[in-house]
C-alpha cells in the first residue's frame, strides 16, 4: 500500500501541534500553580488561612507564666519590703523557676537597693524588681552575623522531644522569608521516623534535604551536606541531630564527632550550635545545658514550649547562669511562631499586668 505523501506530511504536522498544546500547557501548571491555587478556595477560607498563621506574641504566649509570677506579685509589696514579704517573693520566684542561685541574687539585689534609694512603696518596688530581673537577661540578646560565611551552618542540639527538628522547620520558613537559600541535613538518623519528619518540614517550605539511611554515621550526613550546599552556593544550612541514642555516653561522642568533623570542612563550621531546651521543664534544663556543653560548647540557646508553661521564669536564671544568648524562643506549634529573643518585650510581657 502507498501513502500519499502530502496526508503524511499533514499528519504528521497534525501529531507535533497536539504534543506542544498539551505538554506546552502542562509545563506551565507549576508556575501557576499558586495563583491556580487561590483562586478556588472562598473569602473566607483565606481570612481563615490567616488568622490561622498569624503568629503568636510575648504578650500572648506568656500569659501562664505572667500570672504565675506577675499576679501574685501584684499585692505582694503593698506592706513595702519587710522579712516576710521577702519570703513570699522568694517562694514566688522559686515557683516560677527562677531558681535558687538566681532568686538569690535577686533577693539580696533588691534588699540593697531598696534601702540604698529610699524605696518603699509597693510600685516603686515592683518597678525595681522588674529592673533587677531585666538586669539578668544583659547577655541573652544576641544577633548573629549569618552572612559572613557561605554556608552558615547552625548546627540543632537537645535531647528528645523538646523541640530541634520543629524548630529547624521554622528556621527555615524564616530565612526564607529573609531571602535565603537553606538546606536541611537530617543528622537524626536514629529513627526513621526523624528523617520524614525533616523531609515534610522541607516539602512544606520547598527546601532540599540531604539524609541517608537510618542507622548511617550522622557525622558524615552533615559533612556531605555542608559540602553540597557549599556546592549549590546555598546561604544557609539546618543540621539536625538525635536526641536520643542508645545511652547517653553514645549520644554525647557523637555530638562531639559530629563537632570534629564538620571542623574538617575548613569553613569554621559550626557556626552556630544552638542547644534547644524544654521551657517547661524548668530547672532540667540547666543539667541538660551542663551535660550538653561538656560534648560540644553551644553558642546560643532556643528555649521552645514559652507557650505551654508557667515557668518562664526559667528565662532569668539560664541567661544568668550561663552567660549564653537566648537565640530564640519557640512560642507555639507554627512555623511563625519562633522569635529572635527580646529581652525587653519578654520582661514586658511577663510583668505588664502589673507595670506601668
Ligand atoms: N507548643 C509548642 N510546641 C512545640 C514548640 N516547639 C516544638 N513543639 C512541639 O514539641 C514536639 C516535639 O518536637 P520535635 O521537633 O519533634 O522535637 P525533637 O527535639 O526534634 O525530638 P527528637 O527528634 O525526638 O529528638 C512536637 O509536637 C512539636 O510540635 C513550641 O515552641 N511550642
Ligand atoms: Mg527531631
Amino acid at each position: 500500500m502507498t501513502v500519499d505523501p502530502v496526508l503524511l506530511i499533514g499528519v504528521l504536522v497534525l501529531v507535533v501541534l497536539v504534543v506542544w498544546f498539551v505538554f506546552g500547557r502542562k509545563n506551565k501548571v507549576p508556575d501557576d500553580a499558586t495563583q491556580a491555587a487561590k483562586p478556588s478556595a472562598s473569602v473566607t477560607e483565606q481570612v481563615r488561612a490567616t488568622e490561622a498563621s498569624e503568629p503568636a506574641s510575648f504578650f500572648s504566649a506568656l500569659a501562664r507564666s505572667r500570672s504565675q509570677l506577675s499576679t501574685s506579685l501584684k499585692t505582694l509589696f503593698s506592706g513595702g519590703f519587710d522579712e516576710e514579704i521577702r519570703e513570699d517573693l522568694e517562694a514566688i520566684l522559686l515557683s516560677s523557676d527562677v531558681g535558687v542561685d538566681t532568686t538569690d541574687w535577686v533577693l539580696e539585689t533588691l534588699e540593697a537597693r531598696s534601702k540604698q534609694d529610699g524605696i518603699t512603696d509597693a510600685d516603686g518596688l515592683l518597678r525595681l524588681l522588674k529592673e533587677i530581673l531585666a538586669s539578668t537577661l544583659s547577655a541573652a540578646e544576641v544577633r548573629v552575623d549569618d552572612s559572613a560565611n557561605k554556608p552558615h551552618v547552625v548546627l540543632m542540639i537537645g535531647v528528645n522531644g523538646v523541640g530541634k527538628t520543629t524548630t529547624i522547620g521554622k528556621l527555615a520558613h524564616r530565612y526564607q522569608a529573609a531571602n535565603k537559600t537553606v538546606l536541611l541535613a537530617a543528622g537524626d538518623t536514629f529513627r526513621a521516623a526523624a528523617v520524614e519528619q525533616l523531609k515534610t518540614w522541607g516539602d512544606r517550605n520547598g527546601v532540599p534535604v540531604i539524609a541517608q539511611e537510618t542507622g548511617a554515621d550522622s557525622a558524615s550526613v552533615l559533612f556531605d551536606a555542608c559540602e553540597s550546599a557549599k556546592a549549590r552556593g546555598t546561604d544557609i544550612v539546618l543540621a539536625d541531630t538525635a536526641g536520643r541514642l542508645q545511652n547517653k555516653a553514645n549520644l554525647m561522642n557523637e555530638l562531639e564527632k559530629i563537632g570534629r568533623v564538620l571542623g574538617k570542612l575548613g569553613i569554621g563550621a559550626p557556626h552556630e550550635v544552638l542547644l534547644v531546651l524544654d521551657a517547661g521543664t524548668g530547672q532540667n534544663a540547666i543539667s541538660q545545658a551542663r551535660e550538653f556543653a561538656k560534648a560540644i560548647q553551644p553558642t546560643g540557646l532556643v528555649l521552645t514550649k514559652l507557650d505551654g508553661t508557667a515557668k518562664g521564669g526559667i528565662v532569668f536564671a539560664l541567661s544568668r547562669e550561663f552567660g549564653l544568648p537566648i537565640r530564640y524562643v519557640g512560642l507555639g506549634e507554627k512555623a511563625e511562631d519562633l522569635r529572635e529573643f527580646d529581652a525587653t518585650a519578654f520582661v514586658d510581657a511577663i510583668f505588664s499586668e502589673t507595670a506601668e
